[in-house]
């Protein structure tokens, strides 16, 4: 019969034992990333070259498995699942974040920055570090750490465009914020607000005239395919894009954890901004193979027509205006 002793014996045994034993491995996180372009694009490369760098310095304790190609929803539905922690990792723009985070919306508005040397300049230094903690201090449960290059946005539609009074009547898709329907009425045309995935079929079939966007994602979305040949270089918005991570994932990191998702964030912001560069040169050179007529104009009267969507949500971002502008 087993007595009292021999089972504390038996207990005093294993629990030598067990020290003897290897630490259980430290859980591992596969982070699920997202991002609507398709796999090949600038930013979709640098968030897996930034989860190979967190898998190597961790031994595999962070992974990254990306999902591209909207595969989980469009960026409005990405940004909602990113704040539930359905997905960990969200590249987007910054255009539908600024429903979520108002703060935002500084760098969505129409002609804010001089060109793209001047939001690099901008997004590299201390305002895009504010920018960035706005979001994690914001109640979104989104955590800002990086920016990528979304170059400049310009206008396609299927008829020649040169002046605002060419857009009379037209219907032009905008991304998901007020903010980008009232810069399309104030440059003349009908501002329609549509998610991305929707736009080729919406060319199409007549619902919309035209769109805005830079060229990697005119050349990989298609829609020069869906009658939109005519690409007037408006230039009128230079949206950053972001890198967020769920708060609910970033707060089950250790610090250190924390401090490496940092490192390469920072190195994913620089490393897609060469191959954005090199994006863009090459689709460009695309599109006008495949018949795209880029239409060379004085952007000016777009820039005076939307002084009015600046002065409406300029207003409560005045100090920050003035600081960005001062950036050289
Ligand atoms: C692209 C951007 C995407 C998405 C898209 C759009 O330039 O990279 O994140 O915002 O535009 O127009 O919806």
């Amino acid at each position: 019969m087993t007595t009292r002793r021999t089972l504390i014996a038996a207990a005093t045994v294993l629990a030598a034992s067990a020290a003897f034993l290897p630490a259980p491995a430290a859980a591992q996180m596969v982070m699920k990333a997202a991002d609507v372009h398709p796999p090949g694009y600038p930013t979709v490369v640098a968030v897996e070259n930034m989860g190979k760098k967190l898998d190597a310095a961790t031994n595999g304790k962070i992974k990254f498995q990306m999902f591209p190609g909207s595969v989980l929803g469009g960026e409005k539905e990405m940004i909602e699942q990113t704040q539930v922690g359905a997905i960990q990792i969200l590249r987007t723009s910054l255009g539908p974040v600024g429903p979520v985070v108002p703060e935002v919306n500084v760098f969505n508005m129409p002609f804010v920055f001089r060109n793209i040397a001047h939001m690099r300049a901008v997004i590299d230094g201390p305002i895009g570090q504010e920018l960035l903690d706005k979001i994690s201090a914001s109640p979104a449960k989104l955590v800002g750490i990086a920016w990528m290059d979304g170059g400049s946005r310009s206008l396609y539609t299927k008829t020649p465009v040169r002046k605002p009074e060419d857009l009379k009547g037209q219907k032009i898709r905008m991304m998901g914020n007020p903010l980008f329907v009232d810069t399309m009425n104030a440059m003349g045309g009908n501002g329609i607000s549509m998610g991305y995935g929707e736009v080729f079929t919406a060319l199409q079939t007549g619902v919309i005239d035209g769109a805005e966007n830079n060229p990697p994602s005119l050349y990989t979305a298609n829609h020069f395919k869906a009658g939109a040949k005519y690409y007037t270089q408006t230039n009128h918005l230079i949206i950053p894009e972001i890198l967020v991570m769920s708060k609910v994932t970033w707060d089950k990191l250790s610090p250190a954890d924390q401090a490496l998702v940092k490192k390469f964030a920072r190195e994913a912001q620089m490393e897609q901004r060469q191959l954005w560069d090199k994006a863009v040169a090459d689709y460009s050179v695309k599109l006008k193979a495949e018949g795209v007529e880029f239409i060379e104009i004085d952007n000016k009267p777009f820039y005076d027509a939307t002084a009015p969507v600046r002065a409406k949500y300029g207003a409560q971002f005045t100090d920050l205006m003035k600081r960005i502008a001062d950036v050289k």
